[in-house]
Parts: structure tokens; sequence; C-alpha cells
């Protein structure tokens, strides 16, 4: 059956890209004939990836750094040598990517970091971005 045009379907209800491609060929009613012309559309679904998210711990100069490896430990499952590594590259560079995750996992991510390190009254910072 020949495929005369393609076409991109967008649906943005969901705040996450999802496209359809249709492919829009004649119909022969599976006669074979060669009268009706009526164009029919074939779904074709094609789900895209959903959007990763870099979650960051900022360096700052008065969080204690025992504090800042609990925290990867405790919210980012990281063993101590690796909380450690990552506590230290945070504290000479800045700043350091500490997970990748879903929109909704790094939301909850940095809302549990920030929220236990106000409620220890360190002033330890903790931000997403679009990877
Ligand atoms: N710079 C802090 C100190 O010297 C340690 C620290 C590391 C703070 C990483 C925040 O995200 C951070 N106590």
């Amino acid at each position: 059956m020949p495929i005369i045009a393609q076409m991109i379907i967008s649906n943005p209800s969901l705040g996450v890209p999802v496209v359809t491609l249709s492919q829009i060929y004649m119909s022969d009613k599976g006669t074979g004939s060669k009268e009706d012309t009526s164009l029919l559309t074939k779904p074709k679904p094609k789900t895209e990836r959903p959007p990763l998210y870099k979650v960051m711990l900022l360096n700052d100069d008065f969080t204690p750094m025992e504090f800042v490896i609990h925290v990867l430990e405790r919210f980012f499952g990281l063993n101590h040598a690796q909380a450690f590594e990552v506590m230290l590259t945070v504290h000479k560079k800045g700043l350091a990517v500490v997970g990748v995750f879903s929109f909704e996992v790094a939301e909850t991510k940095v809302a549990q970091v920030m929220d236990f390190a106000r409620r220890h009254q360190h002033p330890l910072q903790c931000t997403m971005e679009k990877e």
C-alpha cells in the first residue's frame, strides 16, 4: 500500500512531548481496487524518553563536611567512600552533579535535601537542571 505522506502528531497535554507518527496511505479496502482513493491514517505510536534532570549540590563555607557526606549517603544512596569523594569535589569545584533523575524524583530529592539542611540550620543548597 503506497504511503502518500507522513505527519507528526504531538500531544502536549501531559507537559511531556508524546509524538505519534501517522502514515497516510491510499485505502484499497483490501480489495486491490483502484476505484477507492479515500485516505486513511494509521497511527504508529512512538513514545519518547522523558527528559532527565541533574541534581546538584553547591558549596558553601559553613555546612560541615560530615553533614554533606551524610546527605549523600541518605538521599542519594552513595557509600561512605563515594560520598566523601563527591563532597570533596563540591568543596573544591563549587558544585557537583550528585544524580540524574526524572523530573518528579529530582524535585523530591531537592526538596528532601533542602528541608533536611534547613532543619539542621545549615545553608546547604541543592538545585536541579534539565540535562
Ligand atoms: N565547604 C564546606 C566546608 O568547608 C563543606 C561543604 C562541602 C559544604 C560540600 C557544602 O555542598 C557542600 N565545611
